[in-house]
């Protein structure tokens, strides 16, 4: 079985970060270690979170996987809450570069042309930095705009999305992949460059009239624990846009929704179905 770790924070209430990534990845058929960076109450978008920074932590769990020859066939991270948290993930993956993990950056920052609680274009620079050494980056629209120091995009063409894919490659990521790219009102999806063969891919499906937080981590979540599982990065990324909207509709069709995250509990025997199919 691949073993992978995933390096966020938890929100204990939230449906973000490690409360997502853990379940999923577990669903996908792939170990799923973690290295939480923050204990928070909720997450940011609450109106009133707790946050307590576990960096000073961080070097003596890794000393440990260090002096256990503990090895991970995929890094994941995503919500990195300081400047500290990534110089220790460089630290990290530089410290493993020779055993040639396979390291997905989702460079969680801020969604709808903001930047979330607590960022800044400053942050969003020395992210950009940590971006160079992605196999597969997975930035939104605004992340990918404040790592290029660009306006954000509220409609945009294919070429447009083509010269983003471009610019962010050139911060040294092997594959850059697009998150909710809308190019028709009624679809959403996702678009890849991958870097190696100056290829594109693009995937949509519907669009459903709502905007749920969340949505993020559930697809990088999908996207990693597919990939880890073997499937081949197009058709798992293609899975992520399915398992997500999969988790919106289930939360539409909630008699009691919340307003905090999705319901991709709901979707889980979907992803699990599509992977024992190959995707
Ligand atoms: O969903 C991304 C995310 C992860 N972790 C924390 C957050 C957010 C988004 O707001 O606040 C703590």
């Amino acid at each position: 079985m691949k073993r992978i770790i995933t390096i966020q924070d938890i929100s204990c209430v939230g449906k973000c970060s490690l409360t997502v990534a853990l379940p999923i990845i577990s669903a996908a058929g792939v170990e799923a270690c973690v290295l939480p960076t923050a204990l928070l109450s909720t997450h940011t978008a609450f109106s009133s979170f707790s946050f307590l920074d576990l960096t000073d932590s961080l070097p003596s769990i890794d000393n440990v996987f260090h002096e256990l020859d503990l090895t991970f066939d995929a890094i994941y991270t995503g919500y990195l809450g300081s400047f500290e948290q990534i110089a220790f993930v460089e630290q990290f993956l530089e410290s493993r570069k020779s055993r040639q993990p396979i390291v997905i950056i989702d460079p969680v920052m801020g969604d709808h042309g903001k930047l979330y609680a607590g960022f800044t274009q400053e942050f969003s620079n020395r992210m950009a930095q940590l971006c160079s050494h992605a196999d597969l980056l997975l930035p939104n629209m605004t992340e990918a705009a404040y790592l290029l120091r660009e306006p954000y995009l509220d409609t945009y063409t294919e070429d447009d999305i083509r010269g983003i894919l471009l610019r962010l490659s050139k911060l040294g990521a092997k594959r850059v992949a697009l998150t909710g790219i809308s190019l028709t009102p009624d679809k959403v999806g996702c678009y890849l460059y991958d870097s190696t063969d100056q290829s594109f891919y693009s995937y949509f499906n519907d669009k459903l009239p709502s905007v749920h937080h969340g949505t993020g981590d559930v697809f990088a979540s999908c996207v990693t624990g597919a990939y880890m599982r073997g499937i081949p990065l197009r058709d798992a990324l293609a899975l992520g846009v399915d398992f997500t909207l999969e988790s919106i509709r289930a939360t539409l069709k909630d008699p009691h929704p919340i307003d905090y995250g999705v319901n991709f509990e709901e979707a889980l025997p979907m992803l699990i179905e599509r992977l024992k199919n190959g995707a």
